[in-house]
């Protein structure tokens, strides 16, 4: 339709819910202080073995959130905001990370500052869980691919959801499971990167049941008098086929969707993998013949637990990519049969990712056709890279085509998005680029000892579309 390629004047549906986003361990700092333990992100950035680190920082300070975090909850306010979205350091309220070696009383005060805080100026506190910053006290026993720490994710969610869930009503269990069962930093010594890949595939079994413990405890204990809803957030490109009209293509977008995305959301949703990775992962596995497949299987009971185990689907969406047939991938696009392209025309952002605005509707109306589960954006952003200052034309463009296509995906194709969060409020510790990369909508000069948070031109443009609750038909008349 016309509509396709046109910018869409309208507004999201009354109720919409506008946020930002940040995680713990990348504006928090306070790396030590009050009993925290340490999590395999102090110790990965404090060894910085191989120079992992772009520019060898750490998030020991970074935007010294810990004690800073009342002006976090001021500029959230500025913003208008309905929700703020951040998420708990596991080992700040669990020094070890497990519940039996004892749960810090500082840290649970900390977070009940923010929370707190945040209801006071009628902000919803909307938690992650589980943002990456594993305590090191489970990593030494084989982290996410040991089958113990199931347990010990559902030890710690009992923790939050008794501290806290009388006023968090919006729970995440997970941040981007196919980040972190991919990311060397998540294993450590234990290198994950040996052909072909089976330890991604026990890190995700392991995730996936942690999740639905999580979600049954939640359920079971908790929702009948702290009635809140709690979900995962995945994360994926749209994988588009290079030839929209050719069958092959289209089916490896089938496929690559379902190796990024359903990969999580089939188990969690449907109770299995998805079919065409089962397949996939079994025959090549017998293929090189193993005596079982890489991919895992969950027995009976587990199948009942994890089934249905969501009351939302959260994602988190930046960029889009090609894909068509291949069969010399290597890796998780080897399994997958694919191999991925970029267009040249395509603008990138300062750290090299695409600028697609129409994948991010076609994501969301997929996401949407596949599962029809209720949808929150949990984050999306424009990374830029070194100092930006205060004008950042690039990201508020970015902002409002996203934001645009986003409501092409409510309006046009019927999605059921709830709610949506930038990445990311303030400029933080962006992980292996430390601070040589800035999301923020927020400016920090990181050698001024106030660390004021400044807002960009993309804060003043968002503050807008938030108060018009999208763009009203004479929005163009207002612009000067
Ligand atoms: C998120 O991860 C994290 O949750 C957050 O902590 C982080 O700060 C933020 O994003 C910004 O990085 O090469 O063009 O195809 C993002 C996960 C996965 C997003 C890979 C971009 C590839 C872009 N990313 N993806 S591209």
């Amino acid at each position: 339709t016309a509509q396709d390629d046109e910018f869409l004047y309208d507004t999201f549906p009354p109720g919409f819910m506008w946020g930002q986003a940040t995680s713990a361990y990348q504006v928090e700092g306070g790396w030590n202080e009050d009993g925290k333990g340490e999590s395999i992100w102090d110790t990965w950035s404090h060894e910085n073995l191989g120079g992992n680190i772009a520019d060898g920082s750490n998030g020991d300070v970074a935007c010294d959130s810990y004690h800073k975090y009342a002006d976090d909850i001021k500029i959230l306010k500025d913003l208008g905001v309905n929700f703020y979205r951040f998420s708990i350091a596991w080992a700040r309220v669990i020094p070890t990370g497990r519940v039996a070696d004892g749960v810090n009383q500082a840290g649970i005060d900390y977070y009940n500052r923010l929370i707190d805080g945040l209801l006071a100026e009628g902000i919803e506190p909307f938690v992650t869980l589980y943002h990456w910053d594993l305590p090191m006290g489970l990593e030494v026993t084989g982290g996410w691919l040991n089958d113990s720490i199931v347990d010990d994710f559902e030890d710690y969610s009992r923790v939050a959801f008794r501290e806290f869930g009388d006023r968090v009503k919006y729970w995440l269990t997970f941040n981007e499971p196919h980040v972190f069962c991919l990311a060397r930093w998540n294993y450590l010594s234990q290198n994950p990167f040996v052909e072909p890949p089976e330890k991604p595939y026990i890190c995700a079994h392991n995730v996936v049941k942690a999740h639905a413990l999580s979600f049954r405890l939640y359920d079971a204990e908790f929702r009948p008098t702290q009635n809140g809803t709690i979900g995962i957030t995945l994360n994926t490109n749209w994988a588009a086929p290079k030839n929209p009209n050719n069958t092959d293509d289209q089916a490896a977008s089938f496929r690559s969707m379902h190796f990024s995305f359903g990969w999580w959301a089939n188990p969690i949703i449907r109770g299995e993998y998805p079919p065409i990775m089962r397949e996939l992962v079994d025959r090549k596995s017998q293929e090189a013949g193993r005596n079982s497949s890489r991919l895992p299987s969950f027995d009976a009971q587990w199948t009942e637990i994890i089934n249905g185990s969501t009351d939302f689907l959260g994602i988190n969406h930046y960029s889009s990519h090609f894909v068509e047939y291949s069969n010399t991938s290597t890796w998780m696009d080897g399994d997958a049969e694919v191999k991925g392209s970029g267009d040249p025309s395509w603008e990138q952002n300062g750290i090299g990712w695409s600028i697609v605005p129409w994948g991010f509707r076609k994501l969301l109306t997929w996401m949407h056709e596949e599962y029809s589960y209720p949808i929150y954006v949990t984050e999306n952003g424009y990374g830029g890279r070194g100092d930006e200052g205060l004008d950042d034309e690039p990201r508020v463009r970015y902002y409002r085509n996203y934001i645009n296509e986003m409501l092409k995906s409510i309006k046009l194709d019927g999605a059921d998005v709830r709610g949506y969060a930038a990445w990311s409020l303030i400029d933080n510790y962006e992980w292996e680029l430390g601070y040589t990369a800035r999301f923020g909508i927020h400016y920090l000069n990181y050698s001024d000892p106030n660390l004021t948070r400044i807002p960009k031109d993309s804060a003043i443009s968002l503050t807008k579309i938030f108060a018009d609750n999208g763009f009203p038909a004479n929005e163009s008349l207002l612009i000067v």
